[in-house]
């Protein structure tokens, strides 16, 4: 086992990765920009380096900074956490040129799984579903009013180096083809340096599922059930379940299964995450993501198992030591994404936390960097808290995370919370009878 990782992010994360190190006997090394010298990882970890000025670009994705402070620190492993570098096959494998290890999976498995054509290619060899349309870049306008008439209208035009809802147009008609395909063009070499795209059915109202999975790269695999991401705002999840309030038992069985054999096949190696659009009974895959996600504690609430110390063993070069039959999931898990927003407009609301008070009691969970008088800063995503719950049943669990959402207080900021109690009270959220436009929906026809 690692003596010292080094944690390659900021934040809730940064901090999460923190606890799983330290119950592990690992040694941690915080690195920080000037705006985070007072975060709590920092205060918390056993050294840390400043490596740049509050700039992203200048700190927690400058790569030399970062492998500078692990060579100074003499790490064993990096742990990139989500977001920044988490997905860089580059920052992969210069971190394994420096004789560290990168906690995650290979290089070569980043960089298939970030180009969204060869990912969906993958996959359909390895008999997964996935969404009808083009299967490979397309050429030209002849070739996408090919495939359109194929698939039939609606479609999307999606990025091969997109993902995450960027860089994507939906065409409702064949007059529209044409310059949505240039728009597309333009809008992909502006934001991705890359025009490369592909076209896909547009399924209209589906739910997002994803299948968490963790593998050992030597052909052992193991799933830990699905989420249910469907509530999102501008490609921002909002709430997350486990397991999926819009799937039966069987329905969920059999996607899990596949999709972990899949994995096996593939010789995947580390935690991941494979996305679906679920339409009418069916499964689509859109994407699979190879870092730990923002989301993975509903996962950990219903497993029981604590899936950062179990990538963290992975990288190490442990087998994975269990199989599916010692996974077992109980109860019902929810987490609210609080973010430092205003919760009407969404206005960004940094600043100093006058009074915090965080909930507790059974079966709630709170994974955030916050404290009394530390100023959340303007330069990062606005992401402060998770409230995370666990009930029996669903109706438990709801019940909980409303009492939960009542007690947490974030003074001196404005922040989501109001939205979250809103949103629990709902009928549809209530009934589970929601798909990925419905927040957006809700968001748009409230008052304050
Ligand atoms: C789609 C889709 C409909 N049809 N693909 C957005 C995020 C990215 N991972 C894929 N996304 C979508 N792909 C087809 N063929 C609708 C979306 C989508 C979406 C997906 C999941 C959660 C929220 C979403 C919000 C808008 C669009």
């Amino acid at each position: 086992m690692f003596d010292k990782v080094l944690i390659a992010n900021r934040g809730e994360v940064a901090l999460r990765i923190h606890r799983a190190c330290r119950e592990m006997g690992i040694r941690t090394v915080a690195v920080h920009s000037t705006a985070d010298a007072d975060a709590m990882h920092v205060r918390l970890a056993d050294e840390a380096v400043c490596i740049g000025p509050p700039s992203a670009a200048a700190s927690y994705l400058n790569i030399p900074a970062i492998i500078s402070a692990a060579e100074i620190t003499d790490t064993d492993a990096i742990h990139p956490g989500y977001g920044f570098l988490s997905e860089n096959a580059r920052f992969a494998s210069i971190v394994e040129e420096h004789e560290l290890v990168f906690i995650g999976p290979s290089a070569e498995h980043i960089r298939l799984m970030s180009d969204k054509i060869a990912a969906k290619d993958a996959m359909r060899r390895l008999g997964i579903p996935v969404v009808e349309g083009s299967e490979r870049p397309l050429s030209g306008l002849s070739e996408a009013v090919a495939v359109a008439e194929d698939i039939g209208y609606p479609v999307l035009i999606k990025a091969a180096a997109g993902g995450g809802g960027r860089g994507m147009t939906v065409i409702r008609e064949p007059v529209a083809l044409e310059a949505g395909l240039r728009t597309a063009r333009a809008e992909c070499l502006a934001a991705f340096g890359d025009d490369t795209l592909y076209i896909e059915k547009y399924l209209s109202q589906p739910r997002h599922i994803e299948v968490q999975l963790l593998a050992d790269g030597r052909g052992a695999a193991v799933h830990f059930g699905e989420r249910d991401c469907s509530l999102q705002r501008r490609h921002q999840k909002v709430v997350e379940e486990a397991p999926s309030p819009g799937l039966t038992q069987a329905e969920r069985d059999s996607l899990c299964t596949r999709v972990r054999d899949a994995i096996a096949e593939l010789g995947y190696r580390g935690l991941g995450t494979v996305e679906f659009l679920y339409d009418d009974g069916d499964f689509s895959f859109i994407e699979m993501n190879t870092r730990v996600q923002v989301e993975h504690p509903v996962t950990e609430m219903v497993s029981g198992l604590d899936l950062v110390r179990e990538q963290i063993r992975i990288a190490a070069g442990e087998p994975l030591g269990y199989g599916q039959d010692a996974v077992t999931i109980r109860g019902h898990s929810i987490e609210c994404r609080v973010n430092a927003e205003d919760p009407y407009t969404f206005a960004a609301s940094p600043g100093r936390i006058s009074d915090y008070h965080t909930p507790g009691g059974i079966g709630v969970r709170v994974d955030s960097a916050l404290y009394s008088g530390y100023s959340v800063p303007p330069h990062y995503d606005s992401l402060v808290a998770k409230l995370i719950v666990h009930g029996a049943d669903r109706g438990e669990c709801r019940m909980r995370l409303r009492r939960a959402l009542e007690e947490y207080v974030i003074g001196g900021i404005e922040t989501t919370l109001p939205l979250h109690l809103e949103i629990t009270d709902e009928a549809d959220f209530i009934a589970g009878a929601y798909d990925i436009h419905w927040l957006e929906r809700f968001i748009g026809g409230r008052t304050p």
